[in-house]
């Protein structure tokens, strides 16, 4: 069983799979110890930014686990995201928040017959701007929630469904509230289209690089003021 591997020889096989079938050079980021479950701390994808990121792998390591990775969406038209592979045997679901940490769209099952989940492009319900965004997988049942505990996300009709932000839905993401998931942790594949790394930042706290730069300005100003 493939859940069994280490995540390195499960990282090794789909990186050869995906050279394997793309001519384009795959770039695959594996997680580096747990990836952050905020907006705050979401991991970065790479040692760059900017280069063509096609598959993120990691593990959800209890039931209540939540991975938040930044990717740069390079092209909203052809963005999209899966975990229906043959390397995610786990019953998951994925979504996307834009940077602030508020929910975009989300789905828990690609189809009636997969438990693993697609972000589709092209949706109306998808991303519609070029820039840095937040990718979240967890188990299914297992939901994202803000600072007060409310989801994020609209609850759906099917299993199937694409998902939007539910009435009032503000966030940052902060955590997830288990809805009495039964799915058994492990680990994932995401296959990704339309996507780009995100380096870490250079300095802790310095924030201009995503854009928050004039706000943290503003703050200083008044309080040097004060
Ligand atoms: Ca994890
Ligand atoms: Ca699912």
């Amino acid at each position: 069983m493939i859940k069994h591997h280490p995540l390195k020889a499960l990282a090794a096989l789909a990186t050869s799979a995906l050279v394997a079938t793309s001519a384009v050079q795959a770039q695959l980021y594996i997680e580096q110890g747990d990836a952050g479950s905020t907006a705050a701390t979401a991991s970065p994808t790479g040692a760059t930014n900017g280069a063509s990121l096609t598959a993120l792998g990691g593990n959800l390591s209890s039931v209540g686990d939540m991975d938040l990775f930044l990717v740069n969406i390079s092209n909203p038209a052809t963005f999209s995201a899966s975990t229906a592979n043959p390397f995610t045997t786990i019953d998951t679901q994925i979504y996307l928040f834009d940077l602030a940490g508020n929910p975009v769209y989300l789905n828990d099952d690609a189809s009636g017959l997969t438990l693993q989940s697609t972000l589709p492009a092209g949706s109306a319900l998808g991303p519609q701007t070029a820039g840095v965004y937040i990718l979240g997988i967890s188990l299914s049942g297992v939901d994202p929630v803000n600072v007060a505990n409310t989801s994020l996300f609209a609850t759906g009709t099917f299993s199937t469904d694409l998902r939007g932000p539910a009435p009032g839905g503000l966030g940052p993401v902060s955590g997830v509230f288990n809805n009495s998931s039964s799915a058994s942790p492990g680990f994932y594949f995401i296959n990704l289209t339309g996507a780009s790394t995100v380096a870490p930042i250079p300095e802790p706290g310095v924030t201009v690089a995503l854009g928050a730069g004039a706000l943290g300005l503003l703050a200083l100003r008044r309080r040097q003021r004060a």
